[in-house]
């Protein structure tokens, strides 16, 4: 998979895909990441990608010129599967999404910033428009990379047995069981005697049991999904 990253804040998307399973996903070949500096397509010497908005109001909006340049001279090089806009009035993101994110060729993600892009950007180009929750970000950088480290964990061959992505919270709507390692006894609180029973049967069901309860506790939602 590759994916292109359209931003005016690069430095924000440079460090978070260099550890770990990004780290592995990349060093694998199999997930290459490119963050573009949209200033790139700035339409006058200064670097200019933002005006005010019509209407008036505080706050400026990114134009449109910029981002259809930058779009289409992308798009020469690359067929997109998807244009994803990063916005909170976007779909929330979650694993259904993110799965089938996984499975395409060709991603670009746009990153917004300050009053968000011109809406004809919105209609024109962007097939799908994701937020990663209620709550607000100064701009789309933090919610690419989330949605980047999201997708790429899924790509066939970059997790292994002992990473596997089938045994995490949320992949079959239920949240993961409690996970314990050594001591078995630490200040007095012990480790759950089945989970040293040898017994896989007895562990795969109590582990399905705790991962109901806890989803029920925490996350009743999920269930009724
Ligand atoms: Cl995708 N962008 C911004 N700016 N804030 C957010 C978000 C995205 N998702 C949640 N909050």
């Amino acid at each position: 998979m590759h994916i292109d990253i359209l931003t005016v804040l690069p430095d924000l998307l440079t460090s978070p895909f260099e550890h770990s399973i990004m780290k592995r996903a990349q060093d694998k070949g199999l997930l290459t990441v490119k963050v573009h500096q949209l200033r790139q397509w700035a339409v006058n010497e200064y670097g200019q990608i933002d005006d005010y908005q019509y209407g008036g109001g505080a706050g400026m909006v990114m134009m449109c010129e910029p981002l259809a340049n930058a779009i289409e001279q992308l798009s020469k090089e690359r067929a997109y599967d998807e244009i994803i806009y990063l916005t909170p009035d976007g779909e929330r993101l979650n694993q259904k999404t993110a799965n089938s994110l996984s499975l395409k060729n060709n991603l670009l993600m746009i990153c917004g910033h300050y009053k968000g892009i011109d809406e004809r950007i919105r209609q024109q180009y962007v097939t799908k428009e994701i937020s990663i929750g209620d709550y607000v970000l100064s701009g789309g950088e933090l919610a690419a990379a989330v949605l980047v480290d999201s997708i790429g964990r899924l790509l066939p061959g970059v997790l292994g047995d002992e990473t596997s992505a089938l045994t995490d919270s949320f992949q079959d709507n239920l949240l993961a069981p409690p996970v314990y390692t050594r001591p078995v006894d630490f200040r007095g609180i012990k480790v759950p005697d089945v989970l040293m029973s040898g017994d896989h049967k007895k562990i795969d069901t109590w582990r399905y049991e705790q991962s109901v309860q806890r989803t029920k506790d925490r996350r009743p939602d999920l269930l009724e999904e």
